[in-house]
């Protein structure tokens, strides 16, 4: 039985946010904007299938994939470039490989307790939210 994700919960830590997304190209003015938001994460998790979604009163990011399965995705909003993405179980952490133009491209995500932890990379820059179970 795999880890459940399922929930939502609100972002209370982000740490190194602006490096990755400096990493990732992002202009000046939108990553002063983005450094601001709290956003929300709303996982749907039916075993290996996987629909996430970041929720801001900026922009709005929303990804769907099966553990163990390559997909297409499309940074839709965020950096918008295609990667061949790929999510894996490493126990009950939830690793993306993200392939495409950025090198060392990916994510984990993880439970402990009532918070969803999450560190994003890409290059050198490592960006870690930690989100908490909305009551
Ligand atoms: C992700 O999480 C990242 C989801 O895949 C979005 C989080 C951060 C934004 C990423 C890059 C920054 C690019 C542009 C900044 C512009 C807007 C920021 C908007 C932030 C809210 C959408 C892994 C997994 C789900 O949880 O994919």
């Amino acid at each position: 039985m795999p880890a459940n994700y399922n929930g939502t919960y609100n972002m209370i830590s982000n740490e190194n946010f602006e490096s990755y997304m400096r990493a990732l190209g992002i202009d000046f003015a939108t990553r002063k904007i983005a450094n601001l938001l709290k956003p929300q994460k709303v996982i749907e998790q039916n075993g290996d299938f996987f629909r996430m979604k970041t929720i801001s009163s900026f922009r709005n990011y929303s990804t769907e994939f099966t553990v163990g399965t390559e997909y297409e995705e499309e940074t839709k909003g965020l950096d918008n470039r295609k990667c061949k993405s790929m999510v894996t179980w490493d126990s009950d952490k939830l690793v993306c490989i993200q392939k495409g133009e950025k090198k060392n491209r990916g994510w984990k995500h993880w439970l402990e307790e009532d918070e969803l932890h999450l560190e994003l990379t890409c290059e050198d820059a490592v960006c870690k939210q930690v989100y908490k179970r909305a009551p």
